[in-house]
């Protein structure tokens, strides 16, 4: 911990191991000189006003959005890029057929090949970072070395940055390791490289989310779930957030959902006035590590300290907290400008936008004003309904785990699995439309099992034993529900309002946690009737809530053929209990 000799100790000594690896990434890379992130305000503010000065960051208009900036990505580099994502084990197999695979030798002499002398011209930025409260022993640690001051202001915000990280990291002794350039930013030259059995990463050509921010999805979920497999616990794709009742019984909840499908709104949700007295406080919006407690019960940490959330669509009838929460302090990513300078996007009902995301007058013909994948990064600590218990090193103990996809048809608004087993199989048959978080196609539907499918670091196959496994050990699993907000009716129109009004349905799954609720049985799980929902103050029709909590076994039947076939795929690997809980809905379907 922080003793008077460590405080005067300079980073760059204080662990050997990180310091041996710095001296042989300058070697390879080149670089000019070489800064140590203490993630101080004062660091925040130097890197700023010098991207300011380069023209790397806009301001924006101060009176509105004080101590707020935007940067412009290039135009080939706006999403994650996961036909160039790889999980480099030394067997094909271990990496499963969900992930891309390359040797560790070929990947590593690839990888040589880029980064070498790709700084020269550049500083490269150490930064020692901690993924979970500091003093918790659930957190993991890394350091990133990147050449992008962006990216070493993001990660300021999004991880615990700076001397006691590396205090950590120089007594534990081991850390992820993450090496990133931005190279050219050229997609042909661009790899995002998982070494889990190194517990390195090195991304190469991008400088954009979670392709660069290596703390985020390569390190806290594609090499954290490798490493939570070995260790007994599980890296997740899920938001966490605490839901409090009239009654003042807080319960916490994680949901999957795969990116850009709501989890931030979710986990910020403002309770409607037709339910008073519910309170709702955030732990979390994008990623759970999950423990199993010495009580039986599954426990729940954040491992980051901000948000990356997707800006079009936010106002204040969606989000009103992070309506307010990105008007201060916030960094911009390819949001579109208004005359004076503000920041504008789809789904704000005031102003107008005259300067595109790419910085070009704004012409409607050539599409958004801002890029849907446009994203906002602010500190958890400005987000109003910030969770006073998101610093507690035990975490939090989870009543409920839910997923959920985007499914126009087929997949009713809420159901129940009938116990952990039968969750696993809920879980691993997510499906839903894509969306503008990965290059490619928008709105067609793939498999996304956990919301984990561009995250999960190694086999799915052996991950779902995993997750039984995991389940084994818990006396007193969280309930595991399915949700989806998104199904449309023969108009195309949405069926369920959403945003505040889910609270109805996460507060028929509390209830049902503490055996208050009905539900009536289906062939995929249980699902509230119509009158176990409260229904006061909301404004959907009766057919409309029926066709919401309706199984139509035709679509369903089909449904559950196209999970086998993809199942298949896994051959031998796939758990025996995962089969057999195919074959009982197969069995209630038919
Ligand atoms: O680009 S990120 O992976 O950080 C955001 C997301 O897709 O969920
Ligand atoms: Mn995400």
């Amino acid at each position: 911990m922080a003793t008077a000799a460590h405080m005067l100790t300079p980073l760059a000594q204080l662990s050997p191991a990180v310091a041996d690896w710095v001296a042989s990434v300058r070697e390879l890379t080149q670089a000019r000189a070489i800064h140590w992130c203490d993630g101080s305000d004062a660091e925040t503010r130097e890197l700023t006003t010098k991207l300011l000065r380069e023209g790397e960051l806009k301001p924006l208009n101060p009176e509105f959005f004080p101590g707020c900036n935007l940067a412009r990505s290039a135009a080939s580099d706006v999403a994650r890029v996961e036909h160039l994502t790889y999980i480099c084990t030394r067997s094909q197999e271990d990496a499963g057929p969900n992930n891309h695979w390359m040797a560790p030798d070929q990947a590593h002499a690839k990888m040589r090949d880029l980064f070498r002398g790709c700084m020269r011209e550049r500083t490269l930025y150490v930064i020692p970072y901690c993924m979970g409260p500091i003093d918790s022993p659930l957190s993991r640690f890394g350091v990133e070395i990147t050449d992008s001051p962006y990216v070493v202001l993001n990660m300021i915000i999004m991880t615990r940055v700076g001397r006691a990280a590396l205090e950590r990291i120089a007594t534990d002794g081991n850390f992820v390791r993450g090496l990133h350039s931005i190279g050219e930013l050229d997609p042909e030259r661009r790899f995002i490289m998982h070494f889990p059995e190194e517990l390195s990463i090195e991304s190469f050509g991008s400088g954009y989310g979670g392709n660069a921010l290596l703390g985020k999805k390569c390190h806290a979920l594609r090499i954290a779930s490798y490493q939570a497999r070995t260790e007994g616990w599980l890296a997740e794709h899920m938001l966490i957030v605490g839901l409090q009742n009239p009654k003042g019984e807080t319960h916490y909840i994680a949901c999957a959902f795969p990116s850009a499908c709501g989890k931030t709104n979710l986990a910020m949700l403002i309770p409607p006035d037709s339910l008073p007295g519910w309170k709702v406080f955030t732990v979390g919006d994008d990623i759970a590590w999950l423990h199993p407690g010495a009580d039986g019960r599954l426990w729940a940490i954040n491992p980051e300290a901000g948000y990356f959330g997707v800006v079009p669509g936010t106002n204040p009838e969606t989000n009103r907290n992070a309506y307010d929460m990105i008007r201060r302090d916030t960094l911009f990513t390819n949001v579109a400008l208004t005359a004076d300078n503000q920041p504008w996007w789809e789904g704000l009902s005031t102003g107008k936008p005259v300067i595109d995301w790419q910085g070009r007058p704004y012409d409607p013909t050539r599409g958004p004003a801002a890029h849907p994948n446009s994203r906002f990064t602010v500190s958890a600590k400005r987000n109003p309904s910030y969770s006073p218990r998101a610093e507690d090193p035990r975490g939090v103990p989870i009543s409920a785990i839910v997923f959920g996809g985007r499914r126009r048809e087929v997949a009713p608004l809420v159901y129940e699995a009938r116990d952990w087993k039968h969750g696993v199989l809920v879980g691993a048959s997510v499906a839903s439309e894509t969306t503008a978080a990965a290059v490619g196609q928008v709105g067609v539907v793939r498999r996304d099992p956990m919301a984990m499918q561009p995250f999960c670091g190694y086999n799915f196959a052996d991950y779902w034993q995993h997750w039984f496994n995991v389940g084994a050990k818990l006396a007193r699993p969280p309930r595991i529900y399915h949700v989806n907000w998104f199904r449309r009716d023969a108009q195309n129109k949405f069926l369920w309002p959403g945003y505040g009004e889910n609270l109805r349905v996460l507060a028929w799954m509390l209830d049902r946690c503490a055996g208050n609720a009905g539900a009536t049985d289906s062939a995929i799980g249980r699902l509230p009737r119509p009158e176990d929902l409260n229904t006061t103050g909301l404004d959907v029709s009766a057919d409309a809530l029926r066709a919401l909590l309706t199984v139509d076994p035709a679509s369903w039947r089909k449904e559950v053929a196209e999970m086998r076939t993809y199942l298949e795929q896994y051959g031998s690997r796939l758990p025996a209990e995962l089969v057999e809980e195919l074959k009982i809905t197969e069995g209630r379907l038919a």
